[in-house]
């Protein structure tokens, strides 16, 4: 008799016996671990800005968790939401478990509500009560789905009051936000008003992105960024191994990562393909795009010369913004959406949309709209997401490229200076990423980021990331606390207007991962030093199964930069 299909995948039920590492620090509870403060902290940048807007936040000092007895967190009973928001990242779900464990493990009377559909769940009251039995399926899993996520920014004076009685209502104490840079600027928002508000209600943040773009010092990385690097590295590996067995075609790979190249940059480590572009370096270079297709030229023919027609190409997702005249015709494009959203609503088709926007921007980028292949040119005009923010994952960039570079190979042909066979495939690799199995270190660094959540709401700490360090350690000796979220923030134009945001942590072009990528990437346009990662390992030997990015190993590597 066939065998009855399971719900559940075999996989999927060996992953939920893995029980996450905690910290040493962690591991007795939050009642044997005492908040040291240190000294007060400054914002970024617009220290002065920053501390009018954030009277009563800013400025609070770092914490870091010691051992110690600390009864006070298990006298009193207390009620947290939990809400997951933005885009999904590996580990979403053992996040709610830690932080469900560390709340239990305090006292059993805690409870832990979870909000459903990302921050809407808070304006609508939508949420459910969790319970062991309802996470039990979800422990080690990846995606969203068991309270799902949202985009929704709580911003305007009505939200934030429908947020305080909600809240009150039912009696929340805290609220932890698990989200990227927008997320947790909306997390430092909503602690601020509270205060204000007089209210004991403390809000956390957790720092989740598969971009990777919400680090520093003492947020090491982003949640979801190592399962989701290596996702993309088994496929990008398995398309070097095709171009080498055909030798036929040029794979032009578009990665996620809305603004910052760090996606591309792991994923080039691990699988060392011809060509990486990092928005970063185009950006410091003041390149034009047709610089950029340039220098893919330049790779294209000489490699075409010793007979390789073939290759294979990264392309991260943000590359647009970063080059020079693109950047500023967003620039002006995001104004003139906002500033005529209305007008453009009218217009009942895209090209008559497209005729009213050109109108209005400055002669220079109506030119540029107008050069563009017409798909990219609707592409830039798509509404934006709540933040403000370009949806560039919508934007196929990897298609700009290959049609750009057709056409200056064609115009060499003509010239007799190029012989060789183009035959581009253009691929993009991104949602893909996002909801994978998390990897071991992912299970483990999103788990003890939910417990050390827990233990800062215990103790009342409010305005505060969740920051568990020491990553390339084993994840006993992990160091644990809590980072001010106003010490990330600066002020940056979104939506027309100059807002206070967390800062995003781009590739630094004085950092030791770049430093280790230009080394060898002269070597890798022309030789084919491919390398084939394979599949995420959960079983094994731990070399493979614990391994961390090579990005976090390179950045802390004892060489200097
Ligand atoms: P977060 O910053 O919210 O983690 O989301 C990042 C991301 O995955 C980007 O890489 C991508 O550009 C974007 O989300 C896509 O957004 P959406 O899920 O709304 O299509």
């Amino acid at each position: 008799m066939a065998k009855k299909l399971a719900y559940v995948s075999e996989l999927q039920i060996e992953r939920g016996k893995f029980k996450p590492v905690l910290p040493d620090i962690l591991k007795k509870g939050a009642s044997f671990v005492k908040p040291v403060k240190g000294k007060a902290t400054q914002s970024v940048a617009d220290q002065a800005e920053l501390k009018e807007i954030f009277g009563n936040t800013y400025g609070l000092p770092e914490i870091t968790f010691r051992k110690g007895s600390n009864e006070i967190v298990t006298g009193k009973t207390i009620k947290v939401g939990v809400v997951l928001s933005g885009g999904q990242a590996p580990g979403g779900h053992n996040v709610i478990a830690g932080l469900f464990d560390g709340l239990k493990e305090a006292n059993e009377r805690n409870v832990l509500i979870g909000y459903l559909g990302g921050p809407s769940g808070i304006l609508e009251n939508k949420y459910k009560t969790i319970s062991e039995k309802m996470l039990r399926n979800y422990r080690n899993t990846g995606g969203f789905d068991f309270i799902q996520s949202g985009r929704t920014k709580i911003e305007t004076p009505e939200q934030f009051s429908l947020t305080k009685k909600n809240l009150s209502d039912c009696k929340v104490d805290a609220l932890v936000i698990v989200g990227g840079d927008d997320s947790n600027t909306n997390a430092a928002m909503i602690s601020e008003y509270m205060k204000k508000e007089n209210l004991d209600k403390c809000v956390v943040g957790v720092p989740k992105t598969i971009d990777g773009d919400l680090k520093n010092k003492y947020i090491e990385a982003s949640f979801g960024f190592d399962t989701a690097t290596k996702i993309y590295s088994e496929l990008v590996g398995n398309i070097c191994r095709d171009v080498n067995s055909a030798r036929k075609y040029w794979h032009f790979v578009r990665l996620m990562g809305r603004s910052a190249s760090h996606i591309a940059l792991e994923v080039g480590f691990k699988t060392q393909p011809n060509i990486v572009l990092l928005g970063e370096e185009i950006l410091a270079n003041k390149m034009t795009l047709d610089e950029v297709v340039e220098n893919l030229v330049g790779v294209i023919v000489k490699r075409s010369e010793a007979g390789k027609n073939f290759g294979v190409v990264l392309v991260p997702e943000g590359l647009i913004e970063f080059v020079d005249e693109m950047k500023e015709l967003i620039s002006n494009l995001n104004d003139v959406l906002v500033e005529n959203a209305d007008a453009i609503a009218e217009f009942p088709s895209v090209e008559d949309k497209k005729e009213f926007i050109f109108g209005k921007l400055p002669e220079k980028c109506s030119n540029l709209m107008r050069s563009l292949p017409s798909g990219i040119a609707s592409q830039l005009m798509l509404d934006r997401d709540p933040h403000g923010n370009v949806h560039v994952s919508l934007i196929e960039t990897e298609k700009l490229l290959v049609e750009m570079v057709q056409k200056k190979l064609s115009e060499l042909k003509k010239l007799n200076k190029y012989e060789g066979k183009f035959s581009p495939i253009t691929h993009f690799f991104g949602y893909e990423g996002r909801c994978g199995i998390p990897s071991n270190f992912d299970a483990n660094y999103t788990y003890a980021l939910g417990y050390n959540a827990a233990v800062l709401v215990l103790n009342r700490l409010t305005g505060y990331l969740s920051s568990v360090r020491n990553l390339v350690k084993p994840p006993n000796q992990w160091e644990c606390g809590g980072i001010p979220l106003t010490m990330m923030m600066n002020i940056e134009r979104r939506h027309g207007k100059e807002k206070p945001v967390i800062q995003k942590a781009l590739v630094d072009l004085n950092g030791k991962p770049f430093k280790e990528f230009v080394k060898n990437r002269d070597k890798w346009a022309i030789e084919e030093n491919y390398v084939f990662p394979g599949p995420v390992q959960y079983f094994g030997p731990s070399d493979i199964t614990n391994m961390t990015t090579l990005t976090l190993q390179y950045e802390h590597s004892k060489t200097k930069s």
